[in-house]
């Protein structure tokens, strides 16, 4: 038996930019500037790692982690709010297609996402029913590049890691998939995703991968 892990934000749906605008609306309340050349330093890494990223950003330290836990809430609710209403229309090209393929082809499919909303998401997008199992970041306390999202994600599959194939936009989960002696496709820039065994420009690239090269 084989499988494909799917990473969500970034491979399944562009929730990335509903990230940096909530981060960025934390910010100016913090009365910093948070840019899009820092926001790549988010990309796949939890909420907490992700708000002491923005926080050394504004150069803001010492904080108490009652308060930073206040802070991540706060962020949180702004990031809810946006993606209230998000559909299957915000599904990234070429990823139906690619499932279909995959089903076709007899693997098994899960989710491996660090987000606590992933889930949820799934939900939304109406692509729940397609997947074999969902680990997102409720169910794992260490984040990427900790492996633990996929080894996870294995262990409900019933999969060994050996027979996994990761799919991830992030540096944080490609490191984390290799760290789980998974394979891994990489979405996006091969000068940031250089790791993968393989890389791929957008999602769109998917279905029309030859596995037998990883
Ligand atoms: P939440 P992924 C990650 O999702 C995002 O890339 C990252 O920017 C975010 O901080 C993290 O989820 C946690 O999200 O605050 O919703 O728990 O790429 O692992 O699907
Ligand atoms: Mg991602």
């Amino acid at each position: 038996m084989k499988a494909v892990i799917f990473d969500l934000d970034g491979v399944i749906v562009d929730t990335a930019k509903y990230h940096y605008l909530a981060w960025k609306k934390l910010a100016a309340e913090l009365g910093f500037e948070f840019d899009l050349i820092h926001n790549e330093k988010l990309k796949g890494v939890s909420r907490m790692d992700s708000l002491n990223i923005v926080l050394e950003t504004g150069g803001i330290e010492g904080l108490t982690e009652e308060k930073k836990a206040e802070l991540a809430a706060r962020k949180n609710g702004y990031y809810l709010k946006m993606i209230e209403k998000i559909d299957e229309s915000e599904i990234l090209p070429g990823i139906p297609q690619f499932i279909e393929k995959l089903k076709t082809e007899g693997y098994r499919i899960a989710l491996g996402s660090a987000s606590k909303s992933g889930k949820m998401i799934l939900d939304k997008l109406n692509l729940s029913d397609q997947f074999d199992a969902v680990v997102d970041g409720n169910l794992v306390e260490l984040a990427k590049p900790n492996p633990q999202v996929f080894v996870k994600a294995a262990e409900l599959l019933g999969i060994p890691c050996e027979n996994c194939i990761v799919v991830e936009d992030a540096g944080a989960g490609i490191e984390a998939a290799l760290a789980g002696h998974m394979k891994c496709i990489g979405v996006g820039d091969k000068k940031v995703l250089g790791a993968a065994n393989l890389v791929v420009s957008g999602t769109d690239q998917l279905a029309g991968v030859d596995f037998t090269v990883l």
